[in-house]
């Protein structure tokens, strides 16, 4: 039961809608899926700057191609509060994941310039360049790009088309020649929140509407690379193949048993193989090699840093066994990321002010907070989606829930202003 009604007096509709015409632009046969790079995600962000510009919020996009919306505040020397998230979605992705970040900024931006409120601090909607791990393999770009992160390394990363990540900024207007430092210097943003999804079961099962987020777990891709010899499905015996796909099998199995094992003893510790490619990948040849991608994540670095290894080592007497072998390549990586007491603080009492019970709970997401986090303190509220899914065309949550969110995250920004 609500004690109070004097919310903030956030537009719930206009706010739905712009859910309602973002999830537009999306592939026709594949739902919900707008993939940083792409056309279509470039029309969505034309889209956004009118968005921007409709919020109050001057439009601009950094080299390191994070779409800015900009709102100027009373102390122009002050470092901005920011708000926002991603507006890129994984294949087959949900609406919201990303999504509602961005877009309850651009509504807490109107909203303020609607009640002719001016920030001390300035304040910044930020629509960050693919949250989401992108065809280059690289996730977190443009926070990255934020914080100096963005190496040589990977923007020399391919996608299958043979293009860089970073021919591929350039072609969408970034500049990725100036990214050997960072965007944004530590210190340079006075607080960070965002709103997301849970992506989980917590908040839903327990029946709390406000997340308060404690940290970010770290997360660490290893391409695994089996390597056995392709040969004729019908005429090579048994004991004389060296099927990398038999062998790729174990190391996923691998991965399975020990993650399971190390789960809440007494860390967070999640791995999954989401991507596989193996060739020649016909019906009737051996698997001559495949290629699988490990991520595991935890809030444990040693578990992060070692996973991959222990696994490899682990299953090396049986791919011995089957004539195979496997070797281990690090793709990306993210450090464990604590959210900050001061940011946390401000998102409980927002939340008690207007009566939202709320929760404190890790993210086993990641998010572009573990790079904004080198430029400032970072918080992030978390809204229950529905059965806890994301990732998947059922991504769901009420417009009372997100409308929950976002009037808590616009009382979080106007506490961390006048603190
Ligand atoms: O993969 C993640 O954790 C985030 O949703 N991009
Ligand atoms: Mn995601
Ligand atoms: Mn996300
Ligand atoms: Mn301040």
């Amino acid at each position: 039961m609500r004690m109070t009604t004097d919310f903030p007096p956030i537009n719930a509709q206009r706010l739905w809608q712009r859910v309602e015409t973002l999830s537009t632009f999306t592939l026709p046969d594949q739902p919900w899926t707008r993939r940083a790079f792409s056309d279509l995600f470039l029309r969505a962000r034309a889209w956004l700057r009118e968005e921007y510009l409709a919020a109050g919020l001057s439009p601009s996009l950094d080299a390191g191609g994070n779409l800015i919306g900009r709102r100027a505040g009373r102390l122009a020397q002050a470092a901005p509060i920011v708000t926002g998230s991603h507006c890129d979605t994984v294949v087959g992705g949900g609406r919201f994941d990303g999504i509602i970040g961005v877009l309850a900024g651009i509504e807490v931006a109107q909203t303020l310039q609607e009640q002719g409120i001016v920030l001390a601090h300035p304040l910044e909607v930020i629509d960050f360049l693919s949250e989401e791990p992108s065809d280059y393999g690289i996730s977190c770009v443009g926070s990255r790009a934020l914080a100096g992160l963005l190496d040589a390394g990977m923007l020399a990363a391919r996608r299958a088309d043979g293009e860089t990540l970073a021919q591929g900024m350039a072609r969408i207007g970034a500049d990725p020649g100036a990214l050997a430092r960072p965007l944004r210097k530590p210190g340079g943003t006075a607080a960070f929140v965002e709103l997301h999804i849970e992506q989980g079961p917590v908040l839903e099962t327990r029946q709390v509407p406000i997340g308060v987020v404690t940290n970010i777990v770290g997360i660490r891709r290893t391409l695994i690379t089996v390597t056995g010899q392709p040969d004729h499905a019908g005429t090579t015996p048994m004991d004389l193949r060296r099927d990398a796909l038999v062998g790729a099998a174990r190391v996923i199995e691998a991965a399975h048993a020990r993650a399971c094992a190390l789960s809440g003893q007494p860390h967070y510790v999640v791995a999954t193989v989401g991507r596989i490619a193996m060739t020649p990948n016909v019906p009737n040849a051996v698997p001559g090699s495949v290629e699988l991608m490990l991520e595991v994540r935890s809030d444990s670095q040693t578990v992060l840093d070692t996973f991959a290894a222990a696994v490899l080592e682990a299953v090396a007497p049986g791919l011995a066994a089957l004539r195979v072998s496997a070797a281990g390549e690090p793709v990306s990586q993210a450090a464990p990321t604590d959210c900050d007491p001061f940011v946390m603080d401000a998102i409980e009492a927002a939340a008690s002010a207007l009566a939202y019970p709320s929760l404190r709970l890790p993210s086993g997401a990641g998010h572009d907070g573990v790079y904004v986090s080198r430029t400032g303190p970072i918080g992030m509220i978390f809204v229950p989606c529905k059965g806890g899914r994301s990732h998947c065309p059922e991504e769901w949550l009420a417009p009372s829930q997100l409308l929950d969110g976002t009037r808590v995250l616009y009382q979080a920004i106007l506490e961390l202003d006048r603190r």
